[in-house]
């Protein structure tokens, strides 16, 4: 696998020189300045391209090329950003890069309640916990409906939780849950999500699917021609959310959008840490059956309990089998003759991160424990492969 690590960019307290040493060939990272649906221009992504490379790196991937609310939706201006975001394939072709990473989650991207959960070894992870989630769709959001998303048992425990809360406990949550995450694109206020959320009214599953097939069939073949590779991201929480629909979340979902447009450009950042919260997801059968549509790695791990809490355990110890999944993505790549980038997704603060302030997940010292131990793990099984 080709080693990377996620850079947010100039203003990323993790230096391009501390992801060299970690032991990386590139970085993935994104033009974050520029708003979501505006077009990226090729002095922009030459500029950011430039600066890896000054620093030994290489930039291959873009993580991520967000897609603008009005496409997920089908409404207002959405062919206008349609061809924006053609447009910006093109130019980051011209510029030499080869993979675009986006996501089409309504509204918010990745979600934790917790950024900073003590770890047994005093290292802290990201959380996720339904009660304190739920407890903040009924208490703080106030959305209204809410409860009929739960069951009654699970309005109780949210009941309880919340009775618990300090103000301090119950702000963080909100921060956590609506501004913290630097996946989101957007920042919100309680009012601004409540009207969000109600612009998706009437949109469900199977017309955000639709939304989504439409917009493959519009780029795809763009990035086909400019020899670039799409890989959608997964939900995060692979399932909906505040009532939000969410259509990449299985290994169904995947198999249905890459065969809405079919082509070797349409593809997918398998990340095992997303998709491995559902226990139906068979993460090495996954790799083993849409392999050749890989074209970016997450590899992370999470542990999963019965009540739909989930905290990142340590990249090779959690619910997902990571040896199975190296083994099975070894011989994709042998069998593409290919190295697909990787990076280990999210790491724990540990140590000196500890000190510091990072974007959650993203600390140097926990995705360097997760980097080794991947790159070791590789090793090992290409090793012992015929
Ligand atoms: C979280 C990330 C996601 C991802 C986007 C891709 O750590 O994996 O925010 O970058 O969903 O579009």
């Amino acid at each position: 696998m080709e080693q990377t690590m996620r850079w947010y960019g100039p203003n990323d307290p993790v230096s391009l020189q501390d992801i060299r040493q970690a032991g990386c060939t590139g970085v993935v990272t994104a033009l974050h300045h520029i708003a979501v649906g505006e077009i990226w221009s090729t002095e922009e992504i030459s500029k950011r391209k430039a600066a890896v490379e000054a620093a030994g790196l290489t930039w291959t991937v873009i993580e991520s090329l967000p897609v603008h609310e009005d496409i997920k939706k089908q409404i207002g201006n959405y062919r206008q950003y349609i061809d924006n975001y053609k447009q910006s394939l093109r130019n980051v072709a011209q510029c030499g890069l080869k993979v675009v990473t986006y996501n089409f989650m309504p509204i918010l991207d990745w979600m934790r309640t917790d950024i900073s959960y003590t770890m047994k070894d005093g290292s802290k992870a990201l959380y996720f916990e339904k009660a304190a989630f739920v407890a903040f769709d009924l208490y703080i959001l106030k959305r209204p409906g809410a409860e009929n998303d739960y069951t009654t048992e699970q309005i109780e425990k949210a009941k309880q939780r919340f009775g618990l809360m300090t103000d301090e406990e119950k702000d963080v949550l909100y921060t956590n849950t609506l501004l913290g995450l630097p996946g989101s694109e957007e920042r919100f206020t309680e009012e601004q999500i409540l009207a969000a959320l109600k612009t998706y009214e009437g949109i469900d599953a199977q017309k955000l699917k639709q939304h989504l097939f439409y917009f493959l069939q519009q780029v795809v073949p763009v990035a086909e021609e400019m020899g670039l590779k799409m890989a959608i991201h997964p939900d995060d929480p692979p399932y909906p959310i505040l009532s939000l629909p969410r259509v990449v979340s299985t290994e169904q979902d995947a198999q249905e959008l890459l065969a809405a447009a079919p082509s070797p450009a349409n593809g997918l950042c398998f990340c095992t840490g997303s998709y491995g919260v559902r226990a139906d997801n068979d993460l090495p059968g996954m790799v083993r059956r849409m392999g050749e549509h890989i074209h970016f790695l997450h590899l992370r791990n999470t542990r999963r309990d019965e009540e739909g809490n989930f905290y990142e355990a340590d990249h090779l110890d959690g619910d997902a089998d990571m040896y199975e999944v190296v083994k099975e993505i070894v011989t994709v790549m042998r069998k593409r003759n290919i190295s697909i980038p990787m990076r280990p997704d999210h790491g724990h603060q540990m140590l000196d991160d500890l000190r510091k302030k990072t974007y959650p997940g993203y600390s140097a010292i926990g995705r360097l424990r997760g980097l080794a131990e991947l790159r070791g793990l590789e090793l090992g099984i290409s090793r012992s492969m015929p």
